[in-house]
């Protein structure tokens, strides 16, 4: 019990911690208690693992494991009422991360919001949250969805209000443009795991400017780039979903659901070729020459419940080779399918036997999830979720194999709920273990040295608060990351903060991994919590220098066909009898109009050009009664177009606190009845 915590009477609560180690044992064995034991460890397709020094057994990838996990963490932590210190007991943070007064972070960190379907923008390593950019739902705070430019780019990406998953977003894995294997600082991907879009946000901007809705696919989980020049986005559909579904699927007919994985044009934002896969997909990465593409999965089963998709022992990563991806396209082995190429990449299908496979199906053990390349790009990892071990592939042994399980060169055991893994270049990985609630950081070179399943390989481990998802390091994707700083995504923060009612903040902390040194953590230092708003999954880090905003807007990066309206030319035009175009400048503090007048039942469109061009000056129009809602920054212009169907007047105003005079800077629309 913490000080934090409320009264709960007179029994002492167990320690949150170990309470929630606890539920997810106890979990653990009511997935198992119904499943049989496999009879030996080969798998239904044959395939078996012989990995000296790791027992692949199904009670010990998961109950044993997660008892040893319970024993591991109560010795190795200490949970709750520590307070803001390090759990592992080095006391108080020796690296400063404060960013004093009007001085700039080192990083640009994007986050992603999860179901807020945003992404955010924050400063590293102050932990500062800088903007929020929305991305798959309206944003009154910024005016996206409310004119035609973002309208457009929301209808282009599925008909908002239509289908009623459309309504919002799920974003999960924010990832950074290439070129020569380094950020180039011009666009960001996110993906939409409510549905199976991926999103573009333009990073001269800083604003959403596509929206892909993939066909074939629901779920779009995993999102990466095709290193090292961003040949290709990559959009992973996790839920395997009937295609077509309208209503004449056979519900138990396995055969008939699909799961692909989609590649984009980076510029158009086409789908340009899908790979139809078995099981289900998760996480994507990318190899470091353009030859490789990598997913993990679960539910080779191909169940329809969680009994049937946790039955076997084993799962795969797949591995997609590009160049035998393109070759069976030129070859017309492609299928099209509501539009898009698609390939049979089962692992039944003709494409992925034979010499040249597009797809390699790796076995690993049960369920693995984050899917890595470290930067020399020499081995890719599958982090083990229900496994207590890290899959180090290496990459060029992928093709020379006959039994795609030598390619496995390394499995360091590295704790309890491997998640994810970053990079600190210096030949570390770092993992989050979630149900550790820790990171474990691992010698790489060690890893493949060591007997499969040895522990030798960790150099230290600390502890989180709590619950870990991912974790990134700065760079960490770039062939050369900077090595400095780490930041943990924390599922849950229980009593790290004061209570606001039940639903917690998630807690995002900031961990210096600058110092190799031989204590408990591995130099590991903790030196900041941060709650953040439900719910990052995953961040990306650039350096400042690497990406360049415009701070106000240049006419020639005008979207479609926008008039630049100054005061001279602010007028009304009537363009029909039922039609009118208001043109209008802006600038503290007065419109370029200072009233309007339309007819009741025009169809109205305002065009209204922002003309200061000092930074920072922003200004709104809002007609609330007709749902009008414009953010315009310095130089840009932004149309609505609305049916002005009630006659009245009605005040138009600014929305942006612009001057002393701007609770005064007012328009009228006047909407005369038609007689
Ligand atoms: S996932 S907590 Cu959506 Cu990246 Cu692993
Ligand atoms: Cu412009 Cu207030």
């Amino acid at each position: 019990m913490t000080d934090t915590e409320p009264d709960a009477g007179e029994m002492p609560e167990p320690d949150p911690a170990e309470k929630l180690l606890r539920e997810h044992e106890a979990q653990l064995d009511e997935l198992i208690a119904d499943v049989e034991p496999p009879e030996d460890d080969a798998t239904d397709d044959g395939v078996t693992l012989d990995l000296p020094g790791l027992t692949l057994g199904r009670r010990d990838l998961m109950k044993t494991g997660a008892a040893v996990g319970v024993a591991t963490s109560l010795a190795g932590c200490s949970f709750g009422g520590t307070g803001g210190g390090n759990g592992n007991g080095n006391g108080a943070s020796t690296t400063d991360h404060k960013v004093p007064p009007g001085e700039h972070d080192d990083y640009y960190g994007f986050w992603s919001g999860g179901h807020s379907g945003e992404v955010r923008v924050v400063g590293i390593p102050s932990m500062r949250e800088l903007r929020r950019i929305p991305v798959f739902q309206k944003d009154g705070a910024v005016g996206y969805g409310h004119d035609e430019q973002t309208k457009e780019v929301l209808r282009e990406g599925g008909d908002v209000g239509s289908v009623a998953g459309h309504e919002w977003g799920d974003t999960h894995h924010p990832i950074l443009s290439e070129s020569g294997g380094d950020y180039d600082g011009r666009y960001l991907w996110i993906n939409d795991k409510v549905s199976g879009r991926l999103a573009r946000i333009n990073l001269k901007y800083f604003e959403t400017d596509a929206i892909t809705d993939i066909p074939n696919m629901q779920a779009c989980h995993g999102c990466s780039v095709q290193s090292p020049d961003t040949k290709y986005v990559y959009g992973v559909g996790e839920f395997r979903v009937p295609v077509p579904n309208d209503g004449t699927t056979d519900p138990d007919d396995a055969d008939s659901y699909w799961s692909v994985f989609a590649a984009l044009d980076p510029e158009s934002m086409e789908v340009v070729w899908q790979v139809r896969v078995s099981g289900n997909l998760d996480n994507a990465d990318s190899d470091k020459e353009g030859n490789w593409a990598f997913a993990t999965g679960y539910n080779k089963e191909e169940a329809f419940e969680i009994d049937g998709m946790t039955h076997d022992d084993r799962d795969n990563l797949k591995a997609f080779d590009i160049e035998a991806i393109e070759a069976a396209l030129d070859a017309g082995e492609a299928e099209e399918i509501n539009g898009v190429p698609v390939l049979d990449g089962r692992q039944d299908s003709p494409l992925t036997s034979g010499s040249d496979p597009i797809v390699h199906y790796i076995p690993t053990p049960k369920g693995p999830h984050g899917c890595d390349v470290e930067p020399s790009g020499t081995y890719v990892t599958a982090s083990g979720k229900l496994s207590p071990t890290v899959t180090m592939v290496e990459i060029d042994k992928i093709k020379e194999v006959d039994d795609p399980e030598d390619a496995i060169v390394g499995q360091p055991r590295v704790g309890m709920g491997p998640l994810h893994t970053t990079w600190d270049g210096r030949g570390h990985g770092y993992t989050t273990l979630f149900i550790d609630s820790q990171i474990a950081k691992w010698d790489i070179e060690q890893a493949v040295e060591a007997e499969k399943g040895s522990e030798e390989p960790v150099v230290g481990t600390i502890d989180v608060h709590y619950n870990p998802g991912h974790l990134q390091a700065v760079e960490a994707e770039t062939t050369d990351p900077a090595g400095d700083w780490l930041v943990t995504l924390n599922k849950l923060s229980k009593d790290r903060f004061i209570s606001v009612g039940p639903i917690h903040p998630d807690n995002d902390q900031l961990i210096a991994i600058g110092e190799d040194a031989e204590t408990e953590t591995g130099g590991m230092e903790l030196v900041a919590d941060h709650p953040v708003h439900p719910e990052p999954h995953d961040c990306v880090f650039a350096s400042r220098d690497k990406i360049s905003p415009n701070n106000i807007w240049d006419r020639e990066d005008y979207e479609g066909e926008k008039e630049y309206v100054t005061e001279d030319n602010s007028r009304v035009e009537r363009t029909g009898d039922r039609s009118v175009e208001v043109y209008t400048s802006v600038k503290r503090s007065e419109y370029g109009l200072r009233d309007f007048t339309v007819k009741e039942g025009d169809e109205v469109t305002i065009t209204v050009t922002n003309i200061e061009s000092s930074r920072d000056i922003i200004h709104g129009l809002a007609i609330p009664q007709y749902a009008i809602n414009l953010s315009i920054a310095p130089q840009d212009t932004r149309k609505v177009t609305f049916t002005a169907d009630e006659p009245g007047i009605y005040w138009a105003y600014c929305t942006y606190f612009c001057s002393a005079l701007h609770l005064e800077m007012r328009s009228r629309m006047i909407v005369e009845p038609r007689d």
